[in-house]
């Protein structure tokens, strides 16, 4: 028998065949007992937002500039199908996400900008209004879903605290403590997650911090209190849970790209044409419904920010 190729774990950041595995497995369930009884049966239900200090603010006006063709994935399977490596590598992760404490929650700004600040999240949050807006969601995977999420545009932050001229990039990084997230007990990964964009990037009107999801506070497994959403690039550089955000000169490195660099790059925008160096990216499966659509270039958002790309290298329309 010709021997299993198989590369080791810390190769294969998202494992293709669990995820997919595990979803097949839910959309029976779903499909033979009808959505209401499956959801009793998953770990965990949404969390309750009376709890939170945050509450009031939702639900958040709808800003309506961003439309949407695809129906909005449902909480309770959106809630249950996470990627939180901070608290397991596989997308049941919900229940564990639950010793995430969210409070306090210092939110530091700094860097090369004229006016840092380092503030707890109640305060943050209230510094700026909140919108909702529907945002595709495009995972490396290969798997999308539509989310209404609740926040307000990473732009206004740049605006607020005025970087300097040297500023060329904004760093985000998550919290690190492996004693409320037993995930970063796993040395194969180099903890705190970390992402990235430029600061045109950054200045554009797409990139959300968000602070809450379905008219709630956001649900820890979602990355709360506070997590980002770049709808044209591939899921990971949406980066969850923020402590730090680092206005820099120098290229941040993310957390896959620091493991993977031929296979999870900087720029990361959904592109059809350029597959994954282990399967394709022309289509996509969207959780709950398992339909296989055509993924889109940008993953849709092309008019918002193509021009951000023009006459660069092309390898910028992915890695
Ligand atoms: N801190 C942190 N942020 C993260 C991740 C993670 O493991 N840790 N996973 C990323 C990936 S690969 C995806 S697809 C999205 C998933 O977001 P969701 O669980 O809200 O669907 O979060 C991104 N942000
Ligand atoms: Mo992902």
């Amino acid at each position: 028998m010709a021997a299993i190729h198989r590369r080791p774990s810390w190769a294969i950041p998202e494992r293709l065949a669990t995820p997919e595995s595990i979803f097949l497995n839910r959309r029976a369930i779903l499909a033979g007992m009808g959505l209401g009884l499956a959801s009793a049966l998953l770990p965990t239900k949404p969390a309750r937002a009376e709890s939170d200090p945050t509450a009031d603010l939702y639900p958040a006006k709808p800003n309506t500039a961003y439309k949407i063709d695809r129906s909005i994935t449902p909480e309770e399977i959106n809630a249950n199908y996470n990627n939180f490596y901070e608290y397991g590598t596989y997308k049941e992760i919900a229940a564990e996400a639950q010793q995430l404490k969210t409070r306090p929650w210092q939110v530091e700004v700094s860097g090369l900008v004229a006016k840092p600040m380092t503030v707890d999240f109640d305060d943050f949050v209230r510094k700026f209004p909140l919108e909702t807006r529907l945002y595709r969601h495009r995972c490396v995977e290969a798997w999308s879903m539509t989310i209404p999420w609740a926040g307000f545009p990473l732009k206004s932050l740049v605006q607020a605290v005025e970087p300097q001229s040297s500023a060329k990039f904004v760093r985000f990084e998550t919290f690190l403590d492996p004693e409320m997230a037993p995930g970063q007990n796993n040395f194969l990964y180099p903890w705190p997650y970390i992402e990235g964009v430029t600061i045109e990037e950054a200045m554009n009107d797409l990139p959300f911090l968000v602070t809450g999801a379905y008219d709630k506070p956001l649900a820890k497994q979602f990355g709360a209190p506070l997590r980002l959403a770049l709808p044209w690039k591939y899921g990971f550089k949406s980066i969850k849970s923020i402590r730090k955000i680092t206005f820099v000169e120098e290229r941040p490195i993310g957390l896959w790209e620091a493991i993977q660099p031929s296979e999870y790059g900087f720029w990361a925008n959904v592109n059809p044409e350029v597959p994954h160096p282990r399967w394709s990216q022309a289509q996509e499966r969207v959780l709950q419904t398992g339909d296989l659509i055509p993924t889109q270039l940008f993953n849709g958002y092309g008019e918002h920010v193509a021009h951000l790309y023009k006459g660069m290298d092309p390898a910028t329309l992915y890695m």
